[in-house]
């Protein structure tokens, strides 16, 4: 009798078996998340697939896991991959089940940040622009339209995943995803249509049977399975923690520096240093119980072509551990995967372990960690920003630098500590190479400036400028015939614009510009115009520099030129903004791609170099022997005049 069931016994061992060779499950508990059937302790990098280019992902996520980085997390790019209602894009950058297997190959975890909308400093904030046009629209929001499109989309990606067995479940590397993104940033606009949307998003989220788990980050009252994670720099600080003891401290973004907008010098928020990120990641896991660790971004990389945001510029937190180019920023990487190391060494203290806290000092404290076996490991924590301090625990005396942490192994052996850097500096070389303004080799084609005759599409006032141009371009010209006679006043044009920049000319002269900033989104162009007597061509060219990825109801969200008005040109103020305007989307030049190699043929060429505004300009150039371990770039120098 007893060998029969223990014969049954280990048939059933045997058919467990088989079941995790196919997939690892993922779970948690209030202390991490549970990778096949073992808690763990995970760092993260943020590595946006599009910032970079196919060829460099494989080098960026294998020095990611040489900086100690257990998991890459990415948003997915909706606006990317869908640029068209139904018109899909998954080739080169855009090829996320690629990137995800290039994680895979190397042995790291990835975490899905689906969004749909995800900020991300990306235009629209992730979002197609065709979603404006959708009747009755209200984007996040429990508003039926919307929840449509997120759900379908949602839903392709999820099945897209899971048809390429990229689910930790299915044997993928995909350990977690994410529904929405900082949504509580938002909710209270919405009143009433906020907290049911959050609802239906995990609940749609979770009946997507992933078999990984889901979390919504800055949302502190996530509905239960989806785990509320942190975003900012001090969620040691700042994180009120997990809404249920079964849920996981998880921190979706420890900005590792800031992204930089036109117009701003590098400041502190950029260059945060190696010593701040490292105590504040060491408090996140003493105090909070920490478990899942993301530095957004550990790669920032170039926002290509027009993708970047509203004033965001093309390179996108430089300050990484990993540059722009994806070379190595030390001393951050070192002394950040110096940190990792010392963590791991303890790592199963931390996560097993019992957690007691002890006063040490009016502003030091240290954490302990416990567990049955003895093993012990400790965080001694010196808060003071201002003052060295020297703390006695366990009868060993301990020199804390002021805001630092150390990290004791056997609550004794001191394996790190965060202000301690070791590593060097190294600093980022750039050689100049071949200069390419020799003025012979470079050919000009200049702009028309198009008028009221030029212009077939006809507005009764000013059309607004994004759902004019549907983000096909930056560029939206207005144009109007302008009957002048003339007073003893010097004719004055006024511009009224939400953005982000405008240029204006009256009769093919250019005669200024103006333009906003993050912190001033309307301004005015206030310009003295010479007019002839009788009909005047003015026109105006109004300028984006990406769309808006932030904030309530960017469905309804204005920009470019409101309001025109010309004193001096008859009797008082005449107000233009409701007289007829032509209006043209885009440049010639951009239309025709005339930098593309069909495109170059589709305009003259001149010889001439003009400085006349609103020029483009060619060279060709051939490379040669360009070794493999140089980044080459082509930097532009623009000298834009004024007037
Ligand atoms: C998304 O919508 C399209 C068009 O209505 C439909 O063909 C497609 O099956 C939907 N996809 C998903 C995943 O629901
Ligand atoms: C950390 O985990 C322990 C044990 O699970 C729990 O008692 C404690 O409240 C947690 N601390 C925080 C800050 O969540
Ligand atoms: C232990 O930590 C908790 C949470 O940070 C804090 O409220 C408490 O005062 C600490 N206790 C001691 C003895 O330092
Ligand atoms: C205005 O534009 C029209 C049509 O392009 C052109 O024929 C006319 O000469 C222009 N007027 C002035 C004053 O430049
Ligand atoms: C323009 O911006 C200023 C300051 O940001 C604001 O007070 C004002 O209301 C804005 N005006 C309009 C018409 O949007
Ligand atoms: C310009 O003067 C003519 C003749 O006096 C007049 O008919 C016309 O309405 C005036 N136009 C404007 C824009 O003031
Ligand atoms: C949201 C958040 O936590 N922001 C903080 C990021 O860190 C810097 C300094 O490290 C703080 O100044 C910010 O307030």
């Amino acid at each position: 009798m007893m060998r029969w069931w223990l014969c049954c016994l280990v048939v059933v061992v045997v058919l467990f078996g088989i079941g995790e060779v196919l997939g690892a499950s993922v779970s948690y508990d209030g202390r991490g998340l549970i990778i096949d059937g073992q808690r763990k302790l995970l760092f993260s990098g943020s590595i946006h697939y599009p910032r970079s280019t196919p060829e460099m992902w494989p080098s960026l996520i294998g020095k990611a896991k040489e900086g100690g980085i257990d998991v890459i997390q990415t948003y997915v790019f909706w606006n990317q991959h869908e640029p068209q209602q139904g018109q899909f894009n998954f080739e080169g950058k855009n090829d996320l089940v690629r990137f995800i297997k290039d994680i895979q190959a190397q042995g790291l975890y990835a975490t899905l940040r689906i969004g749909p909308f995800i900020e991300a400093e990306w235009t629209y904030g992730g979002l197609p622009f065709w979603l404006h046009d959708i009747p009755g629209i209200v984007y996040r929001s429990d508003n039926e339209p919307f929840k449509h499109h997120m759900q379908n989309f949602t839903t392709k990606i999820v099945n897209m995943m899971k048809s390429e067995g990229l689910y930790a479940s299915q044997g993928g590397p995909i350990i977690m995803s994410q529904i929405e993104n900082e949504y509580a940033n938002v909710e209270s606009a919405f009143h009433e249509k906020g907290p049911p949307y959050v609802t239906w998003a995990a609940q749609m989220a979770v009946n997507q049977q992933t078999g990984v788990p889901w979390v919504m980050c800055k949302q502190n009252d996530a509905p239960d399975p989806v785990i509320n994670a942190c975003n900012g720099r001090q969620c040691g600080e700042t994180f009120p923690g997990p809404n249920s003891p079964n849920k996981p401290a998880i921190w979706t973004e420890n900005w590792t520096s800031f992204f930089q907008v036109f117009g701003e010098e590098t400041n502190n928020r950029q260059i945060r240093s190696a010593e701040d990120i490292a105590y504040h990641v060491a408090l996140f896991i003493a105090k909070k119980n920490g478990s899942y660790i993301n530095y957004y971004m550990y790669h920032g990389g170039t926002n290509f072509g027009r993708t970047g945001s509203s004033y965001v510029i093309t390179s996108y937190y430089d300050q990484a551990p990993l540059d722009e180019y994806g070379l190595i920023r030390q001393p951050k990487y070192g002394h950040l995967k110096e940190l990792h190391a010392a963590v791991k060494l303890v790592s199963e203290t931390l996560l097993q372990g019992t957690i007691t806290n002890i006063t040490l000092g009016q502003q030091q404290e240290v954490y302990v960690f416990t567990q049955n076996s003895g093993e012990c490991a400790a965080f001694l924590i010196n808060s003071d920003l201002r003052h060295d301090a020297t703390v006695k625990f366990r009868d060993t005396s301990y020199q804390l630098p002021r805001g630092s942490i150390s990290i004791l192994q056997n609550c004794k052996d001191v394996i790190f500590n965060t202000a301690k850097v070791s590593t060097q500096f190294n600093t980022r070389s750039v050689v100049s190479g071949q200069k390419l303004d020799g003025a012979s080799r470079w050919q000009a084609y200049k702009e028309d400036t198009p008028t009221f005759a030029d212009t077939p599409l006809r507005a009764k006032s000013l059309p607004e400028h994004m759902a004019t141009t549907k983000d096909a371009s930056d560029y939206l010209w207005y144009t109007i015939s302008l009957e002048h006679n003339a007073t003893n006043a010097q004719p004055v044009i006024n511009v009224f614009t939400l953005g982000h920049v405008v240029h204006a000319f009256v009769n093919d002269i250019y005669v200024g510009n103006a333009h906003g900033s993050p912190n001033s989104k309307n301004f005015t162009l206030q310009q003295k115009i010479p007019l002839n007597n009788g009909i005047n061509n003015i026109t105006l060219l109004s300028v984006m520099v990406g769309l808006p990825d932030s904030g309530a109801f960017l469905e309804s969200r204005v920009a470019g030129v409101r309001a025109v008005t010309i004193t001096g040109s008859g009797p008082g103020t005449r107000d233009l903004s409701n007289y007829p305007w032509g209006y043209q989307v885009g440049l010639l030049g951009e239309n025709l791609q005339i930098f593309t190699n069909e495109g170059l043929s589709k305009v003259q060429w001149s010889n001439s170099l003009s400085s006349a505004p609103l020029t483009w300009y060619k060279v060709s150039y051939r490379f040669c022997r360009i070794p493999d371990n140089i980044n080459i770039r082509i930097k532009l120098y623009l000298f834009y005049h004024l007037k």
